[in-house]
């Protein structure tokens, strides 16, 4: 008898299982919102919040969920949050990596996780590429090799004979301060009227602009420089708030060169104070969330994407409409 119920009891099993005892057609799996993680490094410039934006917009148009988390500044916490999004099993990682070396171990916890990683807006150095699947973010090669080229043409405009150059860098071992120093070094190598005095770290911060502008001005005073070269207007900013306090015209006295394209800083190329701005685009959300739809469409994405960018200078036309900053 007993035996007899067993067996009923492992039939219906069998058929709750199989769902052949069931009159309903099987219900089509529902799909899920696509998730994605998202490591923000930080708000340390007017760029970044922009880029920020740039993100929240494109997931909210695609229709995804985006888990963002900031890292104020600090690699640790964006470990942290790639870990986070790794247990929370979300379909895309998508981070902008503060420096480039140190996420090697935490990479290889997403792949093994089966969880693609977007690289946005910077690059990491590793020696397994398959640890990522897309970069997308400028080429600061480039930037820094329009940065050079500008200033050749202003030194054959003002007919000058030598300059000394100081550099106003952004956070070191990041991709924009290494890539931007050495397109910028390139270009003006061999040219005997440039020599680059000094370098200083402003970390992309205005405070830090200022901090360093300061010190430079100390070291050499006003008529030892005569270009300031600075990775991000943040900090060109903190410059030029420097150089009018020490009664010094940017962009006469000292040429001023920079990278980004912010509103505040445009406005102030207009004003003649600063002479160039190589254009960096923060607008790399829809680029991302394209490729996260490719991704989970489960077609082959682009290894790496650069945006088209500009450059904007006094050697040109002021008056060009697509000179609007952001
Ligand atoms: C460049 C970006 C840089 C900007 C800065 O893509 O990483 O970081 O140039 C920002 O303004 O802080």
């Amino acid at each position: 008898m007993r035996r007899g119920i067993g067996l009923l009891l492992i039939a219906a099993l069998l058929l709750a299982v199989s769902g052949c005892g069931t009159d309903r057609e099987a219900e089509p799996a529902v799909p899920h919102a696509v998730v994605v993680g998202f490591s923000q490094l930080g708000a340390e410039s007017s760029w970044r919040i922009a880029n920020t934006e740039s993100m929240v917009n494109a997931a909210a148009s695609y229709g995804y969920v985006l888990m963002m988390e900031n890292a104020n500044q600090k690699q640790e916490l964006q470990i942290k949050s790639i870990r986070s999004f790794i247990a929370s099993r979300v379909d895309v990682i998508v981070f902008s990596p503060i420096v480039e070396t140190g996420w090697d171990n935490v990479l290889r916890e997403a792949q093994q996780a089966g969880i693609p990683v977007i690289l946005m807006d910077r690059m990491i150095e590793t020696s397994d590429d398959s640890l990522y699947t897309a970069y997308v973010g400028a080429d600061f090669y480039a930037e820094g090799v329009r940065a050079g080229e500008y200033l050749i043409r202003k030194a054959d405009a003002l007919g000058a004979e030598h300059m000394n150059i100081v550099e106003i860098s952004g956070t070191i071992d990041s991709t924009p301060m290494r890539d931007r120093q050495r397109g910028f070094m390139d270009a003006i190598a061999g040219d005997p009227r440039f020599t680059v005095i000094d370098s200083i770290s402003g970390d992309f911060l205005r405070s830090k602009g200022e901090e360093c502008m300061t010190t430079l001005l100390d070291r050499y005073g006003a008529d030892g420089i005569d270009v300031v070269y600075s990775h991000n207007d943040s900090m060109t900013l903190g410059a030029l708030d420097v150089m009018d306090r020490a009664g010094i015209r940017p962009g006469q006295d000292i040429v001023v060169i920079t990278v980004d394209g912010e509103k505040e800083a445009v406005a102030e190329l207009k004003k003649g104070r600063i002479n160039c701005i190589v254009q960096c685009t923060p607008a790399l959300g829809g680029s991302v969330m394209a490729l996260v739809q490719g991704l989970t469409d489960g077609r082959i994405v682009p290894k790496i994407s650069h945006p088209v960018e500009g450059t904007y200078s006094d050697l040109d036309d002021l008056d060009d409409p697509e000179m609007e900053g952001f």
